[in-house]
């Protein structure tokens, strides 16, 4: 049941505005994808290819139709610790990030795993725009429109065995590249896990864009994950390892902090964190606050992968 990409375009491939908006036209127009290929400039290096716009990017039922988070907020609030503690490190320091060539190893409780080109891990699936929001466990919030494919399609097309029951993720280790990785501040590198249901639910996805372009790599390059309804350290960036595992894994904030972040790390405003409310967020670019929802608005979707689950307990 993958999906297929059309088959002419790769989605890094660097098309000019014109002919990209063009496409998007024939497409909303013609009702079909659009052949013939793209301008690819293939010795453009990994890094001018920050911001190039995808073509062929399917819209979502999923999508929240909130306004907005601007890019200039989603693209210099950030947190991404391998580049520094402070929210304005990542766009600082992240571009010097080389993000090819880059590979993803998929292996464990596997029948098809093996080492990926971000590449081609990528082209086999139609890549979609879903707007979702990302609340952080800090208690700011962003509706963040990102370009992504359904995790569900690359772990369906790498077979998992009856032995995979969880999903583990692991950021990249590059000290050279990544100077917060010079320091303790978490133990590198970042880890994060997801129950195997979870990873298959259908708003989890991998991202590789936002707002229609080229993931910044502040923003996780090349390849990161995204799932909604958790707080966003979940959501591991610059991915090169998943992993299907038999038992639990310990993320790099249960690591570092157990008595503070949980492995679900649903988001939940009836579970305060240990040193603040978590009933309230400020979405950024708004002055109010405003009430945190169950689940991060997603509770009809995914409160039933929760059932006969103490969520005060398992938070
Ligand atoms: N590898 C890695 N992934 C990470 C983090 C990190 O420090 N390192 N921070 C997490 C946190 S706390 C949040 S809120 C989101 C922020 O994503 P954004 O900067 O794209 O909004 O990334 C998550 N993924
Ligand atoms: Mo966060």
């Amino acid at each position: 049941m993958l999906l297929k990409a059309a088959p002419d375009l790769r989605w890094s491939d660097v098309t000019d505005e014109r002919l990209y908006l063009h496409r998007r036209d024939f497409m909303r127009t013609a009702g079909a994808a659009v052949a013939g290929a793209a301008a690819a400039l293939a010795s453009v290096p990994a890094a001018a290819q920050t911001g190039t716009p995808i073509p062929n990017v399917a819209k979502s039922r999923f999508s929240t139709d909130e306004p907005l988070t601007e890019w200039d907020d989603i693209t210099t609030y950030n947190n991404f610790w391998e580049f520094g503690i402070d929210k304005g490190d990542p766009a600082k320091h992240a571009g010097r990030l080389t993000t090819r060539p880059w590979t993803v190893t998929v292996d464990g409780h596997v029948a098809k795993g093996g080492e990926f080109a971000v590449d081609d891990l990528v082209k086999p699936h139609q890549l979609e725009e879903r707007i979702y929001r990302l609340r952080c466990v800090e208690g700011w919030s962003m509706v963040i429109p990102w370009v992504g494919f359904p995790l569900a399609s690359l772990l369906t097309r790498v077979e998992p065995t009856s032995k995979a029951a969880f999903v583990r993720f692991t950021t990249l280790n590059r000290p050279t590249e990544m100077p917060g990785q010079r320091r303790g501040a978490l133990s590198w590198p970042y880890v994060e896990g997801l129950r195997l249901d979870e990873a298959m639910h259908p708003l989890s996805i991998l991202a590789v864009g936002l707002y229609g372009r080229v993931l910044p790599n502040q923003n996780g390059a090349p390849i990161r994950l995204v799932v909604p309804w958790k707080y966003g350290f979940k959501s591991i960036k610059s991915i090169v390892r998943i992993s299907l595992v038999d038992k639990q894994p310990r993320g790099a904030w249960e690591e570092a902090q157990p008595s503070e972040y949980g492995f679900y790390s649903n988001v939940n405003p009836e579970v305060d964190h240990p040193r603040w409310s978590q009933a309230r967020e400020r979405r950024i670019g708004e002055f109010f606050k405003r009430r945190t929802l169950m689940f991060n608005g997603y509770a009809d979707q995914v409160a039933g992968l929760y059932t006969g689950l103490d969520l005060r307990k398992n938070y």
